[in-house]
């Protein structure tokens, strides 16, 4: 059986998602689309081989076309979306961040325990990065002993000008907030934001780069120095340091020279380069565990708990001091 997704925002992410889904992802059609763009989604549905052109994400999420939701829309737009489609009852794969507010997220965590079994995943595609689970493995099997620091290195080559100082954290970080929590396997209680010298290529609006150091329950440190305008190429590099070696994430060599005695190699240009197979990897688990029944991806907990994080690392870009971070109890859902 192919699992008909719908999804709701065709920009850059939801168009990439929407080409996986029906050339390489198996199980899959995309037999819905809509945004508040509607030339950009009969675009991306003549793209996708026709998929129906819906008015609204509402809309679409009640059609019976539709089995399962993709929400690739702006951020502010997620809990509406992902809300209609637990009351619903269907499926749904949102794209980070689950909701850019602590009380949103509350509101999905709410209605998913209220409907009683999972239907929410979290598109945290790290996870599904081979060099950042080689990172995990060499943990789990105590080659490097007990974990200390995580440093982590998140560049990009520019950002557009509506690129704000607090989307450093809720934007970009909160990639390195999921991967610290999911490697080190606790939750994340207090940030600190460091900022260092601009650098001359910054926004003018915008703190570039910047430096965060996170500490979770048991006081080990999550390094994450983001560059918003690193202009060489999209890098990101995180070492995981033990108290018997390091283990640190390979970036995949996209491409390679040797002329002169020198070797050099390409470096990713963008995000959909880099994380592509993690990306197709994140979409193939869901659309397989959706055809035996499951809902198989990071949850709605792990959604709300790196917004929880994020929420409090704008207010130390502000700040200038070491704030900590508070949970609501995690419902036995989430076990
Ligand atoms: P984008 O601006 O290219 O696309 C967003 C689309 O949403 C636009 O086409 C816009 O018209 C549409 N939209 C806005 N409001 C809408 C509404 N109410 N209903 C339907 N459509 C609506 O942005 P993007 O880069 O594709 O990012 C989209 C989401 O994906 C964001 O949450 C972003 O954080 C996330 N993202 C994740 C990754 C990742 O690495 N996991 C990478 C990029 C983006
Ligand atoms: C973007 O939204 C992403 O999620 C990318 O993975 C990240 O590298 C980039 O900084 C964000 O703006």
């Amino acid at each position: 059986m192919s699992i008909r997704v719908g999804i709701i925002g065709t920009g850059l992410i939801g168009e990439a998602h929407g080409r996986k889904l029906t050339s390489t992802i198996g199980g899959s059609s995309v037999t819905a689309v809509a945004d508040v763009q509607r030339g950009r989604a009969e675009e991306v549905a003549a793209v996708l081989g026709g998929a129906k052109v819906f008015e609204s994400g509402l809309e679409l999420i009640e059609s019976d076309a539709v089995d399962a939701v993709l929400v690739t829309s702006v951020g502010e737009t997620h809990a509406e979306f992902v809300l209609a489609c637990i009351a619903a009852g269907k499926p749904v794969m949102c794209e980070k961040p689950l909701a850019p507010t602590v009380a949103e997220c509350e509101r999905i965590i709410e209605a998913e325990v209220a409907h009683g079994s999972r239907l929410v995943i979290v598109g945290f595609m790290r996870r599904y990065d081979p060099g950042y689970q080689q990172v995990k493995s060499a943990l789990e099997s105590g080659a490097i002993g007990e974990p200390l620091i995580l440093h982590n290195v998140h560049r990009n080559p520019s950002v557009p000008e509506s690129y704000t100082s607090s989307m450093t954290m809720t934007d970009s970080m909160i990639h390195e907030v999921d991967v610290s929590r999911w490697l080190l396997g606790e939750e994340l209680t207090a940030v600190q934001v460091i900022p260092p010298k601009r650098t001359p290529n910054a926004l003018p609006h915008l703190q570039d780069p910047q430096f965060a150091v996170f500490t979770t329950e048991s006081g080990l440190l999550s390094t994450v120095e983001f560059f918003a305008n690193a202009q060489y190429g999209y890098d990101v590099r995180c070492e995981l340091v033990g108290s018997l070696g390091t283990s640190s994430l390979v970036n995949p060599v996209v491409a390679g020279a040797v002329t002169d005695g020198t070797s050099k190699e390409r470096v990713s240009t963008d995000w959909r380069e880099r994380f592509g197979p993690a990306y197709a990897a994140e979409l193939q688990t869901w659309i397989s565990g959706l055809e035996r029944g499951e809902t198989v991806g990071p949850s709605a907990w792990e959604g709300y708990a790196a917004t929880c994080v994020v929420q409090v690392g704008v207010q130390a870009v502000s700040a200038g001091r070491r704030l900590s971070v508070d949970y609501m109890e995690r419902p036995g859902l989430y076990e």
